[in-house]
């Protein structure tokens, strides 16, 4: 009974992330939804790496993915065929591992899970303003993050950057102020700032090659409804 009960949530949360339609003045593709995972796809995932019981790939290092730079939602999709989706950083000793990946390979960013709760649902949770402080959590699994003017608990730093285009700290949707796009998603930027490696909120619409994650959801969602398979 599990079963149809996942998918029923998938689908509802599908619905909930109208507001990427509008995210960007370069794109503007309305009707986007979350794709599903493919099986096949599933079972032969790249696995580059692990971290405790979950795999990860560098699009940049995947034959078919290799030159690729989407936005935000494509990220999201091409992960969840694999039944992975973007990363989503929870833990210092995540965050280590991804900060060392782009460090050793030269990455200028990356697109994470990262989402500001500020589309359809969000409305009337005071929990999570001001947004920009409690507003902030992982996609892929709807963790919220920590409030994003500290370090998050059980870490020694702030992962957000102190800087960036207005040189105050993130997130500051500094794209707002110029095109009235919201910063809506967020990407691990490598030194663009002259900051470092650091989370910044950057706006949807932006094209960056990516990190996927094992998505437990999706993994046990192909497994029990594809008896056999080897995932
Ligand atoms: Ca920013």
């Amino acid at each position: 009974m599990l079963v149809p009960l996942a998918v029923v949530l998938l689908a509802a949360f599908v619905n909930a992330e109208p507001a990427i339609n509008d995210s960007g003045p370069r794109t503007n593709r309305p009707g986007r939804f979350l794709s599903l995972p493919i099986p096949q796809k599933c079972a032969n995932r790249p696995k580059q790496f692990n971290l405790r019981g979950h795999n990860y790939f560098f699009s940049g290092h995947v034959g078919a993915h290799a030159n690729q730079r989407v936005d935000w939602l494509d990220g999201r999709n091409i992960c969840r065929e694999y039944c992975m989706d973007l990363v989503s950083i929870e833990t210092q000793e995540e965050n280590n591992m991804i900060f060392k990946l782009i460090q050793q390979n030269d990455v200028p960013y990356i697109w994470t899970s990262g989402r500001l709760c500020d589309f359809k649902g969000c409305e009337n949770r005071r929990d999570l303003e001001p947004k920009s402080l409690y507003g902030w959590f992982w996609s892929a699994n709807r963790e919220k993050m920590s409030p994003t003017n500290q370090a998050p608990i059980s870490w020694t730093f702030n992962p957000w950057s102190q800087t960036g285009h207005k040189k105050t700290r993130q997130p500051d949707n500094a794209e707002y102020d110029i095109n009235g796009t919201t910063e809506s998603c967020m990407a691990v930027l490598n030194n663009v700032y002259n900051d470092g490696i650091a989370w910044h909120d950057v706006a949807c619409y932006h094209e960056k090659p990516f990190v996927c994650e094992d998505s437990e959801e999706l993994l046990n969602y192909v497994a029990s409804t594809n008896r056999g398979i080897r995932l």
